[in-house]
């Protein structure tokens, strides 16, 4: 095939697309058969059987989708403002989103992972990455809402992240692009990367009962960029897999981007092996760091930030046994580990094969020393004494891989725009399946556990181009659901996504759906500004300060007229949803006010904070459509000369 010298000759990422484009069938013209339709249909007033969470890229927010039907339930704001949530606008939620850089409105959001136990999704929480400013967020899924988010020091572009082990015990994250440490001088020459720019692994531990992160330890590593990462399982539990780029340590990208090197590596880590330095005193304390902590709590409705400045840095160089690098062919994107834990397969993203490695072999290769030399200090493990065996001619570009517990293992194919399925333990390709176009990231419902459900694979589209209505230059983004439950993968739907798909998990409705929250009861309300019934409505002056405590309920705002305010002051509106039932917010806007508009569930407070910068007399109104006389939900506040 005539990509294989492009790929060869190592030409860049764009040519290839332009390359894989002319000779691509036109999707548009790809009729879906049979009896497609009726596989993801749902019908009206039905559930879907999963609930998928899908990244919003550079949306900053998190997606979730009903799968069959590819209906769009809700979006969770995370890293960005959410007008429709009030996310980032209320006082009680501003603090989510404080960093070490001040507030930070907006991320660019990559990965999701559901909290596991014993290798399976329990459904508790679901794990989210940024890219950017490097946080990792937890959102609890009883709520539906944005929980935690941790600022992570020492680190720039947190991609390979937030991936974690079987029983949850670590969110892990990989540093994409390495940097000075923020414990060291960082103010040093950027042509000095080799020297003076360290790539560091972040184990931030997860309270089991609350589900509160905290960062546990940093490994520090020689300068490479991490892409992604996975957590070793069954065999392998206790083991972390980090694919790497750019070993040849460039500080531009552009001499490497015809990948000099033949091979980069996947890193091995032993984080069990980690612990036991730590509890050896082999860690160093760093404390000169600031590093933003964000929780929210469901009972005070309200956010707070705490700053940290210490971890414990491991030193991977100097800590014998604690990492290994594996070769792997061309550039690694995905890393994925098997259901069973004992195959690691490796994804070269400018590659046409397709690595998978034996966990056994590469214990026995570090038990018989089969190393070929050094990286930074750290061993590198000879590829064939790792290798179980490669896949060959599968496609080209491969990325993710993702596995049906039934002995295969689907992969996506950006260049040759495809999901290709192949056999784990005879590495035969054994079913092929167009995608439109260039497939990033691949999802099966537990696809990453140890019992997946393999009723579906959805492929998350980088490319969209003529599969939807022209919507200007740019086209919605696109994700392809296909039946994977007979032998052969069928394309049954395709739905648009917010934002850019990279990454998603799906499980089954059943547990989610149980726990779901409908209200927050009112008596539990502990908002230092909660007015819990009509009669605690009142205005509050504390000097300059006015503070507006109202209450909502259909269809009307109390108190509703508000006067004896001056220009100056600064205008706090709490406003509690005394409604006590399922699915009844109240908005609230006030004409002018810069901070956007709040959203407030039953039985919840929340602030918006208004300077007025004129006199008047301002409505204020419901914005959320809540009964025949919503249009009659509404106020007036007065703003007097001082
Ligand atoms: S990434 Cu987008 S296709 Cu950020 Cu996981 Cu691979
Ligand atoms: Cu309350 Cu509309």
């Amino acid at each position: 095939m005539e990509f294989k010298k492009y790929v060869l000759a190592g030409l860049a990422a764009a040519t290839l697309m332009s390359t894989f484009q002319a000779c691509k069938p036109k999707g548009a013209s790809e009729a879906v058969s049979g009896n497609a339709a009726e596989k993801a249909y749902v019908a009206p007033g039905k559930y879907d059987e999963f609930y998928n969470f899908v990244s919003g890229g550079f949306s900053g927010q998190l997606a979730v989708y009903g799968l069959p039907s590819g209906r769009l339930l809700r979006v969770i704001p995370v890293f960005s403002l959410d007008p429709e949530k009030g996310w980032g606008f209320s006082e009680e939620t501003k603090p989510m989103l404080e960093t070490s850089h001040g507030n930070v409105p907006w991320d660019d959001l990559h990965h999701v992972q559901i909290s596991k136990t014993d290798g399976n999704y329990d459904g508790r929480w679901v794990f989210v990455n940024a890219n950017n400013t490097p946080r990792i967020a937890r959102v609890d899924l009883t709520t539906f809402r944005t929980a935690e988010i941790l600022e992570l020091p020492n680190s720039g572009g947190n991609h390979s992240s937030p991936f974690i082990t079987e029983n949850t015990e670590y969110v892990v994250a990989g540093t994409r692009f390495s940097v000075p440490t923020d414990h060291q001088d960082g103010d040093v020459p950027i042509n000095s990367y080799k020297k003076n720019f360290r790539g560091t692994l972040s184990f931030v531990s997860v309270n089991k009962d609350n589900g509160n992160m905290d960062l546990a330890f940093q490994i520090e590593t020689p300068g490479v960029n991490y892409d992604l990462s996975r957590a070793g399982k069954g065999v392998s539990h206790g083991w972390f897999f980090f694919s790497t780029y750019n070993t040849e340590q460039a500080n531009t990208l552009l001499e490497v981007n015809a990948s000099k090197n033949d091979k980069d590596f996947i890193l091995a880590v032993n984080w069990k092996k980690a612990e036991e330095y730590l509890k050896a005193g082999k860690g160093k304390k760093v404390s000169n760091l600031k590093y933003a902590h964000n929780t929210y709590d469901e009972k005070s409705h309200s956010a707070k930030t705490e700053f940290k400045t210490e971890t414990i840095v491991l030193n991977a160089e100097e800590l014998e046994g604690l990492c290994y690098y594996i070769p792997c062919p061309k550039s690694p994107h995905g890393v994925d580990v098997d259901p069973t834990g004992e195959y690691i397969v490796g994804s070269g993203k400018l590659a046409a094969l397709i690595p998978v490695f034996s966990f056994d072999k590469m214990q026995k290769a570090i038990a018989g020393k089969q190393f070929e030399g050094k990286f930074g200090g750290i061993p590198i493990i000879k590829y064939e004494a790792a290798l179980y065996g490669e896949v060959e001619k599968p496609g080209l570009g491969p990325l993710h891989t993702e596995f049906d517990g039934k002995g295969n293992a689907i992969t996506s194919f950006f260049v040759s725009s495809e999901l290709v399925k192949w056999n784990i333990k005879d590495l035969k390709v054994i079913d092929r399946v167009p995608t439109y176009y260039s497939t990033g990231h691949l999802m099966i419902p537990g696809g990453d556990t140890k019992n997946p459900d393999a009723k579906y694979v959805v492929a998350y589209n980088k490319i969209t181009k003529d599969r939807y209505l022209p919507t200007g230059p740019e086209l919605s983004q696109s994700a392809q659901l296909f039946d994977i439950s007979g032998d052969k993968m069928q394309l049954i739907l395709d739905f648009p996504t917010i934002g850019e798909p990279h990454h998603a998990q799906a499980m089954r409705a059943d547990k989610i759906k149980e726990r779901s929250l409908k209200i927050f009861k009112i008596e539990e309300n502990t908002n230092p500004y909660a007015a819990k019934g009509e009669k605690e409505a009142r205005v509050e002056r504390k000097g300059n300060q006015v503070h507006v405590y109202l209450t909502a309920i259909r269809s009307h705002f109390a108190p509703d007229n508000i006067e004896g305010i001056q220009l100056g002051d600064e205008v706090y509106f709490h406003v509690t949803n005394i409604e006590q039932d399922w699915d009844m917010p109240h908005g609230f806007a006030v004409k002018g006010a810069r901070n956007g508009e709040l959203l407030v569930m039953p039985g919840e407070t929340q602030t918006l904070k208004w300077v007025p910068d004129r006199i008047g007399v301002f409505p204020f109104y419901c914005t959320d459509f809540c009964s025949a006389l919503h249009q009659e939900m509404q106020g007036y506040i007065r703003i007097s000369k001082k």
